[in-house]
């Protein structure tokens, strides 16, 4: 791949007056402008660039396509649709697609999680399930239950709820005040650096939460929430037995838990839920991404049975709403046809047993990177591996930028961000391609200076 040669202008026909006009979203505008890396075509595990090179796809999109690309089971479930039934509303209408994929969805949450919001992304999906639980309390007489617990180096999405709980700095400073919240700590610690999987170390930061208890009182706390492994603050697993006493704690003080599993929902971590690989059961998880495959934008929140019911009696007249929330996009049926033709695919494929017989192949490959120059840390869980760097002087994020630089020209994308180059890839990815994408990574970090 790497000496392929360039066929076609890297342009794609793009003017530089349309470059300019888009403002693209988590991006270097400047840089990308002046080198734009444009992806025209996408087939299974590759993307094809638009100077004609084929592009392994190592963060499945982002964290979406473990399917892979290209999925004509997909496509034509979501043509057919458009012909049929492009769009209804979801505010006291419905459409069958909707009902099926709900209930089909319940048999892939832990056992109670049986009622689902839909949600038009992971972003939304977070701030829904932060209303639903202050809104729970408050239908069961404990109005003041508001406060939330998130955790440092979270990330729930960009909304006004979600950057409150979330805990990248960056994705908070400039946006003023959000919601009530506080952080538990980051459990990515010094003592686990270069750990396979889940590390050893750092069970004891459950108890934070006690703390915090004992601070604002339960009486005053909504709910807890977590990724169960944290993604895009640089792949964090949970140690061992940290999410148990954390759902312990929850529990003995009537503090609801959700899991935001946009990225470990449907198979990233080998199973069908974070919530199902550590056997915790969370009162809410949050999905989207890997719902649909990437191809449509969709989220949902699951909830255990009891928070819909609550919502459901003493609710005045039967006609009336029970939670005055929704979006215009919520279980839009292209969006319900492209969920149920991707879990049809990872069921019939066996894809999230696929991905755990990937788990041992990434973990080895990966950590054959340790003593590269630079290299602070490598993590791993389920199918997701992250590569830390030292600081270059003055210029922190330098590194992991040049890394996927030089990945990219070698004809592989990478996920970059903080002092971390993630590798995720699709749960369709051959052996051979692993060891072509960590072997690459290693020559790219060879070549830092
Ligand atoms: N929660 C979690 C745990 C996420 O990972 C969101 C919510 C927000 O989803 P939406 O659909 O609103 O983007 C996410 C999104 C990365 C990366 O580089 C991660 C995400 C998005 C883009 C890049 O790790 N996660």
């Amino acid at each position: 791949m790497a000496d392929q040669k360039t066929t076609a202008s890297k342009y794609a026909g793009v003017t530089q007056a349309q470059l300019d006009a888009h403002w693209m979203p988590y991006s270097g505008n400047r840089q990308f402008k002046q080198d734009p890396r444009l992806l025209v075509a996408a087939k299974d595990c590759f993307y094809t660039s638009a100077d004609g090179r084929q592009i392994f796809d190592g963060l499945s999109g982002l964290w979406t396509t473990g399917a892979g690309h290209g999925r004509s089971e997909i496509a034509n479930a979501v043509a057919a649709q458009i012909q049929q039934l492009d769009y209804s509303p979801g505010f006291q209408f419905g459409q069958p697609k909707s009902f099926i994929l709900a209930e089909r969805l319940s048999h892939w949450m832990p056992p109670g999680l049986n009622r689902i919001f839909f949600t038009g992304s992971g972003s939304e999906a977070a701030d829904t399930s932060l209303k639903i639980a202050r809104a729970y309390w408050r239908k069961l007489g404990k109005g003041t239950k508001t406060k939330f617990i998130g955790r440092a180096k979270g990330y729930h999405g960009v909304n006004f709820g979600g950057i409150s709980v979330g805990g990248l700095p960056a994705n908070r400073a400039w946006y003023g005040a959000g919601i009530e919240s506080y952080h538990l700590a980051s459990t990515l610690l010094p003592e686990n650096r270069f750990t396979r999987g889940e590390p050893e170390q750092g069970a004891h930061l459950a108890e934070q939460l006690i703390d915090l208890i004992q601070l604002h009182d339960a009486s005053n706390i909504a709910a807890v929430i977590l990724e169960p492994m944290a993604g895009s603050g640089g792949v964090i697993p949970p140690p061992k037995g940290y999410l148990q006493r954390i759902a312990e704690i929850c529990q003995a003080h009537d503090i609801l838990l959700i899991f935001d599993e946009v990225i470990t929902g449907f198979g990233r971590l080998g199973y069908k839920t974070g919530a199902e690989a550590y056997g915790v059961v969370p009162d809410m998880i949050n999905v989207a991404k890997q719902i649909t495959n990437g191809v449509i934008p969709m989220g949902a929140v699951a909830c255990k049975q009891g928070i819909y019911d609550a919502f459901m009696e003493d609710a005045g007249p039967d006609y009336q709403l029970e939670l005055p929330h929704g979006y215009t996009y919520s279980a839009h049926p292209v969006a319900c046809a492209a969920a149920l033709a991707t879990l049809d695919i990872l069921e019939q494929e066996q894809l999230i047993e696929r991905a755990h017989g990937l788990i041992p192949e990434i973990e080895q490959r990966v950590h054959q990177l340790q003593g590269l120059p630079y290299v602070s840390d490598i993590r791993n869980s389920g199918t997701a591996s992250a590569v830390s760097f030292e600081p270059a002087p003055g210029e922190p994020l330098l590194r992991p930028y040049q890394v996927a630089m030089a990945m990219w020209s070698k004809g592989f994308y990478v996920r970059y961000g903080g002092d971390t180059v993630a590798i995720a890839p699709p749960f369709i990815a051959e052996l051979n391609q692993l060891d072509d994408i960590y072997s690459a990574l290693g020559d790219c970090i060879a070549e830092l200076t």
